[in-house]
């Protein structure tokens, strides 16, 4: 019986604590190769698929500007999603095939890779 009410309680804890799960918004800021507008919706659509607060890319500095809850993702998360679309981020390279499948005005100039 004893086990039961301690089964009891601490399912009732592991509820309240789900349910006040706090919220730690973060706002991080990094570099994203890209060339125009049609990266932008892509880049932005990446960020937002994945569930970021907001997710902007400035298509003059090439510059993401991302707020996150950090409890749910980590900024590896935020660069793994950006290169998936096919962009380089500072952290992360894209796939070459990804890149490749980018419309030919997309394919923004890569930084050589060293053999
Ligand atoms: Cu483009």
């Amino acid at each position: 019986m004893k086990a039961v009410k301690i089964l009891i309680i601490s399912l009732f804890a592991s509820i309240s604590i789900w349910a006040n799960h706090p919220t730690h918004f973060e706002t991080i800021s990094f570099k994203v190769f890209g060339n125009c507008e049609m990266c932008q919706e892509r880049i932005e659509k990446a960020m937002k698929l994945l569930g970021v607060k907001s997710g902007v890319w400035n298509v003059d500095t090439k510059i993401a500007t991302v707020t996150f809850d950090i409890h749910s993702i980590g900024p590896d998360d935020i660069h793994k999603a950006i290169a998936a679309v096919g962009y380089d981020t500072e952290q992360v390279r894209a796939d070459d095939k990804v890149y490749k499948k980018l419309p030919g005005c997309c394919q923004y100039e890569r930084e050589k890779i060293k053999k």
